[in-house]
């Protein structure tokens, strides 16, 4: 049966309007079984159960029949379109739940593959190894004190024993700056002449502002790290940066020894490159440490022994310490007769150079991430 087919009822009540009733049934039934998906369903309500379907195009007929015969061919249509309406939602769900079965087979997911790993970033071999290193100290009791990138000139030379004209200065080119644009306090000293401010060179110009900040004039001990970007304007090469971080060591007390310093580096080796390692002083120079010393660790390897990484002596320069200086303790508020302290200084790109066997300390400012994957 179709919406365009002529009204059933028009032709006439009684058994043969039954049976257009009957005949509309089995046809619409019949329709609706071969409908597949939603869009036949669509259809199919319109030309059946719409305003403008078959439905009602034969109640449009009962005006047509005699008086007795409306009130039961108008129960027979309602019959007729809540049976369809049935049939018709009953049909919708069947077709809803084979479509989701579909879907539900083609999207299908396999719950045995191996799931996807999160890429998880990790911290820059450089400040990893500086954490350890911080973790090192802090287990000898060391407290971890911040200092001024942009330093004076008096903090990183002059406090320092390192005058204006000494010839310590040559050996770090230094980044000067400018002083424009500071007023008052800040760009004069206390003699009223311009303050000259420098990229710190070196952490051990923290070394003093440590000694006057927790060294209650001269009195109490100090024990720090002090960590840090230093900045020298130096040709880059395997080996040197222009900005590379420095960690600062400073003990002071009353029976602070070079012996100490030896202790602390040996125990400091050991956690940082592990197992037995042995360390080695020879005498150096530096302005503010007298005696100074190198430190040279024990090459890991070869034992000792000599090989290529160790340029055949054994040993592996590790970094510069000495005895605080006293006109350098004095400076920071310590009598030298009665207070002395160790001071060292260790470059953190080439102890990671030292302890992993990287061979250009660029590789860390590279952002190569085969590089840096390989410190898992
Ligand atoms: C000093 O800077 C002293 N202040 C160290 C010190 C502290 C001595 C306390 C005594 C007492 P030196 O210039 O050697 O010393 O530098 C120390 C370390 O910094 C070097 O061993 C090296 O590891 C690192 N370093 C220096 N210059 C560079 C550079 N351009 N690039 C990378 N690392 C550098």
């Amino acid at each position: 049966m179709s919406a365009e087919a002529p009204p059933v009822a028009a032709t006439g009540g009684g058994p043969s309007g039954e049976a257009a009733l009957a005949a509309a049934q089995a046809e619409a039934e019949a329709t609706l079984g071969a409908v597949v998906d939603a869009a036949g369903l669509e259809r199919w309500y319109r030309a059946q159960l719409s305003a403008s379907g078959a439905v009602s195009a034969l109640r449009k007929g009962i005006g047509q029949l005699p008086l007795e015969a409306r009130k039961p061919y108008g129960a027979a249509i309602n019959a007729l379109s809540t049976t369809l309406t049935t049939a018709f939602e009953a049909r919708k769900a069947q077709i809803e739940a084979a479509a989701l079965e579909a879907r539900l087979q083609a999207e299908r997911v396999d719950l045995t593959l191996p799931a996807r790993r999160p890429r998880v970033g990790r911290l820059h071999p450089l400040r990893s190894t500086l954490r350890e290193i911080n973790a090192a100290f802090q287990s000898m009791g060391f407290a971890v004190y911040d200092s001024p990138h942009v330093e004076t000139d008096e903090y990183n030379f002059q406090l320092l024993n390192i005058p204006p004209h000494h010839p310590a200065r040559d050996m770090q080119d230094t980044f000067y700056v400018a002083n424009d644009g500071l007023a008052g306090e800040a760009a004069l000293d206390a003699e009223g002449a311009p303050v000259q401010r420098v990229l710190r060179t070196h952490t051990s110009a923290g070394q003093i502002r440590a000694m006057r900040a927790l060294g209650a004039n001269g009195t109490a001990p100090v024990r720090v790290i002090l960590p840090g970007v230093c900045y020298r304007n130096e040709d880059i090469t395997t080996r040197s940066e222009v900005q590379f971080t420095q960690i600062e060591g400073l003990m002071v007390g009353r029976d602070v020894r070079l012996s100490d310093l030896k202790g602390i580096l040996l125990q400091f080796a050991r956690l940082i490159f592990g197992g037995e390692q042995a360390v080695r002083m020879r005498g150096s120079y530096f302005p503010f440490t007298e005696p100074s010393v190198e430190v040279d660790l024990r090459c890991a390897l070869c034992g000792g022994a000599g090989c290529r990484v160790c340029k055949y002596s054994g040993w592996l320069e590790l970094l510069g310490a000495g005895l605080v200086h006293p006109t350098v303790l004095r400076n920071g508020g310590y009598d030298p007769e009665t207070h002395r302290g160790v001071a060292f200084g260790v470059g953190l790109p080439r102890l990671v150079m030292l302890r992993h066997g990287v061979d250009d300390i660029r590789h860390f400012y590279r952002n190569d991430l085969r590089f840096l994957q390989t410190f898992r």
